[in-house]
């Protein structure tokens, strides 16, 4: 029962996953129905934030009385009127007798009522299936929801010794073609890419997400000084609203370039104040491209959850190349930081390696 319970549970991840990107700030939710053969009677899946939960499209997507059969998804039902009434109602009024739970809802407005709800009105819940996998992919919803501040990731292409650029900032390509088109698939999961002026300056890129049926995201330049060109591709390649993030006042950018005063810290953006600022304007999950001083100012003010490296199998060595992480002055092996390992994966010639800060 358990292997079967499991089984169905991937699915209704992979059923989530579909809509990575689309439901921010509201959580990755799949969903099915099935009879006690483990027979799949319909599917749903949550797919555009404001639209029906998951449940609700399961139950709607399904042709048969429901009475009896069993649903199983990946968060716990909800019991609030929202923007679709409760589906823990719904799920009782068609006399489903079991729901099978990932994990409960760590919003305080469903936080276990979901559970306690169904199991008033006579049914059997079984929660706690793949806990880790489900929790994994509403990693950005939970940190949400728990810390009321963005789900950071790092994003870096290096050398396997670590190395992004020559000291002279030549960085083009050290990763394949097929780690660059991951890149773009990376992008289109996030709420925002978030760089810095540097950045923007050596490299000139546009950040946008270039794959089929992508969604550009919102853009991020930390910008402490303004010493960004208005003409920059990020700015002017295409309408997508783009954060500036600066000490100075200014009106000389693009109509798309909203422009954020925030507070100074050693001469740089207050890093802790920028992201508040963001959580509060909507952003619930960035991508960080920059360069290794603002990687370290991250990893530094414990603001980055996690960082996904893209290796290529080549060693730079030193003479003043770039670190991935620049300006650490650490003499003990025990000043680390330490991540957990959360996926290995070989693409073509490079390794994506995603690790979690612990
Ligand atoms: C979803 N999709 O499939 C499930 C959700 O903004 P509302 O009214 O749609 O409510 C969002 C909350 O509903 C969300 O924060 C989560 O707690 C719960 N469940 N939300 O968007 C779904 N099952
Ligand atoms: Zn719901």
């Amino acid at each position: 029962m358990e292997k079967k319970y499991n089984q169905l549970m991937k699915k209704c991840i992979a059923l989530a996953k579909k809509y990575e990107g689309r439901t921010s700030p509201n959580p990755l939710v799949g969903c099915i129905i099935f009879d006690d053969n483990f027979k799949i009677i319909s599917t749903g899946a949550h797919e555009c934030y404001g639209q029906n939960h998951a449940e609700r499209n399961a139950i709607l997507n399904a042709k048969e009385n429901l009475k009896g059969k069993n649903l199983i998804v990946n968060l716990e039902p909800c019991v609030h009127f929202g923007k679709t009434p409760p589906c823990a109602d719904l799920i009782i009024e068609k006399g489903i007798k079991k729901v099978i739970i990932g994990i409960k809802d760590v919003n305080p407005i469903v936080e276990g009522k979901g559970i306690a709800k169904l199991k008033r009105a006579g049914i059997e819940v079984i929660t706690g299936v793949l806990e880790e996998d489900c929790k994994k992919l509403n990693k950005f919803f939970i940190k949400n929801q728990t810390k009321h501040l963005p789900y950071i990731t790092i994003k870096i292409a290096s050398t396997l010794d670590g190395k992004i650029a020559t000291k002279t900032y030549s960085s083009k390509w050290i990763t394949d073609e097929a780690s660059r088109k991951e890149v773009q698939k990376l992008r289109n999961k996030y709420d925002a890419i978030l760089t810095s002026s540097t950045t923007v300056i050596k490299d000139n890129p546009s950040l946008t997400c270039r794959i089929k049926n992508g969604k550009n995201p919102i853009r991020i330049v930390l910008d402490t000084n303004l010493a960004t060109s208005p003409d920059s591709k990020v700015y002017t390649d295409d309408g997508t609203k783009v954060y500036l993030i600066t000490s100075k006042q200014t009106k000389k950018y693009p109509k798309n370039v909203e422009i954020i005063k925030t507070p100074i810290k050693n001469k740089h953006i207050n890093l802790k104040a920028a992201v508040g600022i963001l959580y509060e304007k909507g952003i619930r999950s960035i991508l960080v491209e920059a360069g290794g001083t603002l990687n370290k100012s991250f990893i530094e003010e414990n603001l980055a959850d996690e960082l996904v490296q893209f290796t290529a199998p080549k060693i730079l060595g030193d003479n003043n190349a770039i670190s991935f992480v620049q300006g650490f002055d650490r003499n003990q092996i025990s000043e680390c930081n330490n991540l957990k390992i959360s996926d290995v994966k070989k693409l073509k010639n490079d390794i994506i390696l995603t690790a979690e800060f612990i």
